[in-house]
């Protein structure tokens, strides 16, 4: 064998074009592609299934059925080794009789981690490693995330108006984007495993932050809204959706008064009293306003950093994350340094007095972040920005 040709790049980037059909549907498996090939011919062609299973490699063996002998299997994901909830898909490649499999990126996975070629090899398989590899870290760059560095991908998405807002005080949802860029959002919240906001925006907004594009309202993300004293209305859109729709609402584990507060520490004692009185009393109204939201089906998660925020997220399987907003939410990101993207719409007009202020705009984008696209949405300018690696500069 002589290697990879232009040919298997070709099929290579198809199969990655399936495997992004997927994102934000396969959670906490990563959404990959496979194809099987012979003499140029598509003999069969799936993405992991909603959910995780099946996973790609077995529904395009499948499909193929025994023309698969003697093919070759495109893969995005080294096939996994491992016994889940499904046998291995290098065994299966290897009972199917594939001759060779060309693999994008390989599984960091520790039940897999080269395992998978080396069953494949040891199977006689022919195995090419690193196809468009760079793609390939972009399609699985939210799994790839967790796996390596125990968080989720975060996306920071902000709406600008032309003076540098992002609303109005006061005054709930403003309109600073079109038609377009409004439909672009809905198409990063189906991508996406988790959608998060600040408890302001949540209260002033009331949004329900689903996805609205017709056929894909069931890639609605789980809602995440920081909370720290868990203000968010019963009454809200959200809390009244939370059934239908995951929510979580991150409490600081700091910030709980105890009902049985006592107003230890202060001089008098009828001073201590009456501290210790109106401490009980918050007490209880948290905790009444907690029981009350649990019984609407939210789920309350307590933590008082934004990095174990992100750690608590990836343990349960979110690859990854979009900031919405607000300002405060979006701060605290940058300021953790955990924000690895950041899609800016600005909208052309402005929103002068009262204006609620931008964490930043076009021409004061966070130091280390470089620019990777931009493009015109109607009226809207949007600008896609990555963290700079530094690695992909020539
Ligand atoms: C593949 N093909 O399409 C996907 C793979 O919980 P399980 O048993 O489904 O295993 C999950 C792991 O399988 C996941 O962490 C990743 O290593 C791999 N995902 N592997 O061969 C696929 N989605
Ligand atoms: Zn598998």
């Amino acid at each position: 064998m002589s290697g990879p040709t232009r040919e298997d790049e070709r099929f290579m980037a198809a199969a990655l074009r399936l495997a992004r059909r997927n994102l934000g549907l396969t959670s906490t498996n990563p959404s990959v592609g496979c194809l099987i090939v012979k003499g140029g011919t598509i003999l069969g062609g799936a993405v992991t299934a909603p959910g995780g299973r099946p996973h790609a490699e077995t529904q395009a063996l499948a499909e193929a059925g025994d023309q698969a002998r003697g093919a070759t299997a495109y893969v995005t994901l080294e096939p996994c080794s491992h016994h889940g909830r499904t046998p291995p898909c290098a065994d299966a490649l290897i009972a199917a009789g594939i001759a060779r499999v060309v693999i994008s990126i390989l599984d960091p996975d520790e039940r897999v981690a080269g395992r998978g070629v080396v069953m494949l090899r040891e199977g006689g398989i022919d195995v090419d490693v690193g196809v468009l590899r760079a793609e390939g870290e972009r399609v699985l760059e939210a799994y790839l995330m967790r796996q390596r560095n125990r968080r989720p991908h975060v996306t920071l998405k902000l709406a600008v108006s032309s003076d540098g807002m992002i609303g109005r005080e006061g005054e709930g949802q403003v309109r600073i984007t079109g038609a377009i860029s409004r439909a672009q959002v809905q198409v990063l919240r189906a991508e996406t495993d988790a959608i998060l906001v600040g408890v302001g925006t949540a209260s002033a907004d009331d949004p329900e932050l689903t996805v609205r594009l017709e056929g894909l309202e069931n890639r609605s993300p789980i809602r995440i809204v920081l909370d720290r004293r868990l203000e968010l209305p019963v009454g809200s859109k959200l809390v009244r959706s939370a059934r239908e729709f995951p929510l979580i609402l991150v409490a600081g584990a700091a910030d709980v008064p105890s009902p049985r507060a006592r107003g230890e520490g202060t001089r008098r004692a009828d001073e201590g009293r009456d501290r210790g009185a109106s401490l009980a009393r918050r007490g209880a109204e948290y905790a009444g306003r907690r029981a009350a939201l649990e019984a609407a089906g939210v789920e309350v998660l307590s933590t008082d950093t934004i990095a174990d925020l992100v750690t608590a997220l990836a343990s349960r399987g979110i690859s990854s994350l979009l900031v919405e907003g607000g300002a405060r939410a979006a701060r605290d990101f940058l300021d953790a340094g955990l924000v690895d993207r950041i899609m800016l719409f600005t909208g052309p007009a402005a929103i002068g007095e009262y204006g609620i202020e931008a964490p930043f705009e076009r021409k004061s984008v966070p130091a280390g972040f470089a620019l990777r696209r931009t493009a015109r949405y109607g009226d809207d300018i949007f600008e896609d920005y990555e963290r700079d690696t530094g690695c992909s500069q020539a």
